[in-house]
């Protein structure tokens, strides 16, 4: 069921749960987790990803739905509340010689072959031919480039007041919500307190859960701000928590099936971590649930997601759009001298030569078209270039499950932990995952993943090290047509110099696993490190001349100034951008949206 629909229903007084007539579940704390994946939220608007393993092979109008409900991007409000602390997740830190060193210090992954290879002035030839047709169905939802730039989203800003927080008025004991018919305007409140309702009991279980619903009823529809009314009392992990989100998944109407199997999850998941009080995991609880009902691509989420992004690219930022706001002060025109400037900027900020051309001409057809010389209106021009640069056409696509997704690239870019995030999404929808330890160089690679698989829920094939990657591939590939995976993740070793050629290796890979199971790998997913700048230029012609790329995710896009390669790539290829990683947690690999892109970057209002 897609998110308005949930809302409508949610918000008519008729649908309201009987509160007064439902008993609460049992909430055992340590309830077991349920048989491996139940199915989660309905699959009708769910993101593409999540569409395409799980769809018969015919064509399917899934993702025309959800282009349309992608593209609507209501008109933003307040920004979330920030994000929380970045709470601690382990980084499993066992490869010596990995990237798990500062960023800074470790050396740039393709030096080695930069010999044999086109350097940044090289200009990589687009990867048109090479490109596989298919498009993966996690193309970057982009909203119509008109819409956007009606509705534009504002920037981030100090938090506005916050949600009507802790409504939650003491329930009046015995007859309360059958009173309340439509939602009101929040109605000053008697001055609430927020530990009113106390922990459900047998005696006041009706009064708890209708106190809440009056209160959702009265909230934001957003998940943010349901989630305050929701843990508003509530400071720690426990059975008064499960039974709240339990309540959440029934007021949206989702099967109780998977309201108790994301509950096992993440309490399993809150005790592995050793996480207590609530603010250590609400972050991660936000995006799960966002994940498995269906929330992601609404307002909320993209609300949070912008928000990481603009804070993600705030080196970026600072490398682009200070020297451009410097350019626009300094010209009283948009003259050869401004030009000239522009293109020092964009080399600077590691757009590249060529793409930096490019970009160039395009802007001036542009200014010109608008019949301006005013550098008043170059920055919307400019973003309104840039997002059309991310635009990505949507197509349909049809797997016949497994979806396999081979991860591809040079050593340290995260392709390790980029499997880890993108299994964790796919675990939150349900899906049934299988993660394969290709990358047979070393041990300490495998038992890395291994910890992840563990981490996220997914299931783990390996051969130990040393093994040939092509067969690992080959026999998870079995494994995972026997016993019915829908998607099937392949690490690759990411050594330029291993035993074996890496490039031949890959090749081969992708032969077998064709063989198994045609038409895969689907997707063969090129993991660039954002810091490496112009490097990941060169790196995605390599790639792309070896094994063949179909999307890229580019990492590490927080904290580098060099984010202006992403325009580089997205120019200089014609492969689509599928999500950026923008941090180290799960939660911090994102969907890339070029319109929120250039939004973030440029700041434009
Ligand atoms: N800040 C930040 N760190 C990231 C991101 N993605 C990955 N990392 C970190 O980068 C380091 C290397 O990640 P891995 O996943 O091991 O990289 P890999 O490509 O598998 O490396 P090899 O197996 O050595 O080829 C780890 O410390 C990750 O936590 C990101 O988006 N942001
Ligand atoms: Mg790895």
């Amino acid at each position: 069921m897609g998110f308005f629909s949930k809302l409508k229903k949610f918000w008519t007084a008729d649908n309201a749960p009987e509160a007064t007539t439902q008993p609460v579940a049992e909430t055992p704390a340590e309830a077991p987790a349920p048989a491996a994946q139940a199915p989660a939220a309905p699959s009708e608007a769910a993101p593409a990803a999540a569409d395409t393993a799980a769809s018969p092979p015919a064509a399917k109008p899934a993702a025309q739905a959800e282009v349309s409900s992608s593209a609507d991007p209501t008109p933003a409000a307040a920004p979330e509340p920030a994000p929380q602390a970045l709470q601690p997740e382990p980084t499993i830190t066992h490869e010596p010689e990995s990237a798990a060193a500062p960023q800074a210090a470790r050396p740039t992954p393709l030096e080695d072959i930069a010999d044999v290879e086109p350097t940044a002035e090289d200009q990589p030839a687009p990867l048109a031919d090479a490109a596989p047709v298919a498009q993966p169905a996690t193309a970057p939802k982009v909203a119509p480039l008109a819409e956007a730039a009606s509705t534009p989203r504002p920037e981030p800003m100090p938090e506005p007041a916050p949600e009507p927080e802790p409504t939650l008025a003491p329930a009046p004991e015995a007859q309360p919500v059958a009173v309340v018919t439509e939602p009101v305007a929040p109605a000053p409140q008697p001055a609430a307190s927020p530990t009113a309702p106390a922990a459900p009991s047998a005696a006041d279980e009706a009064p708890w859960r209708n106190a809440l619903v009056l209160a959702l009823r009265q909230a934001e529809p957003k998940l943010s701000v349901w989630l305050d009314v929701l843990l508003a009392d509530v400071d720690v992990a426990g059975p008064v928590l499960w039974e709240r989100l339990r309540f959440l998944f029934e007021s949206l109407e989702a099967p109780s099936a998977e309201a108790d199997a994301f509950v096992a999850k993440f309490a399993d998941w809150v005790a592995v971590m050793e996480y207590d009080e609530v603010e250590l995991f609400r972050s991660e609880l936000q995006y799960r649930l966002a994940l498995a009902l269906d929330l992601e691509d609404e307002e909320d989420e993209r609300n949070r997601l912008f928000l990481k992004l603009s804070e993600g690219l705030a080196k970026t930022k600072e490398q682009i759009v200070k020297r451009i706001d410097g350019l626009l002060g300094r010209h009283a025109v948009i003259d050869d001298a401004f030009w000239e400037e522009l293109e020092e900027i964009l080399i600077m900020a590691d757009v590249g030569f060529e793409p930096a051309a490019k970009l160039l001409d395009a802007l001036r057809d542009k200014v010109r078209k608008r019949g301006t010389t005013d550098p008043a209106v170059f920055k919307e021009i400019l973003r309104e270039e840039l997002a059309e640069i991310f635009r990505t056409p949507k197509t349909i696509k049809a797997i016949n499950p497994p979806e396999v997704v081979m991860m591809i690239g040079v050593n340290g870019v995260g392709k390790t932990t980029t499997i880890a995030k993108l299994a964790h999404r796919d675990m939150m929808r349900g899906k049934k995952v299988l993660i394969a330890a290709g990358d047979t160089f070393r041990a300490a690679a495998i038992e890395q993943l291994h910890i992840w698989a563990k981490r996220v829920g997914a299931d783990f094939y390996s051969k130990g090290a040393n093994a040939d990657p092509a067969a690992v591939a080959f026999e998870a590939m079995d494994k995972a047509l026997a016993e019915g995976y829908d998607v099937v993740y392949l690490d690759t070793a990411g050594r330029l110099h291993t035993k074996t050629n890496l490039m031949e290796e890959l090749r081969k890979i992708h032969r077998v696993v064709g063989k198994k199971h045609p038409g895969a790998p689907h997707r063969s997913v090129l993991v660039l490190d954002a810091t490496t700048g112009q490097n990941a230029l060169s790196q995605v012609k390599l790639f792309g001349e070896a094994a063949g790329v179909d999307e890229i995710i580019l990492t590490k896009l927080d904290g580098t100034a060099k984010g202006g390669v992403v325009v580089g790539i997205a120019l200089s290829f014609s492969v689509p951008i599928t999500y950026v990683g923008l941090g180290e947690k799960m939660e911090d690999l994102r969907p890339f949206d070029g319109q929120d892109f250039a939004q973030a970057l440029l700041g434009v209002e």
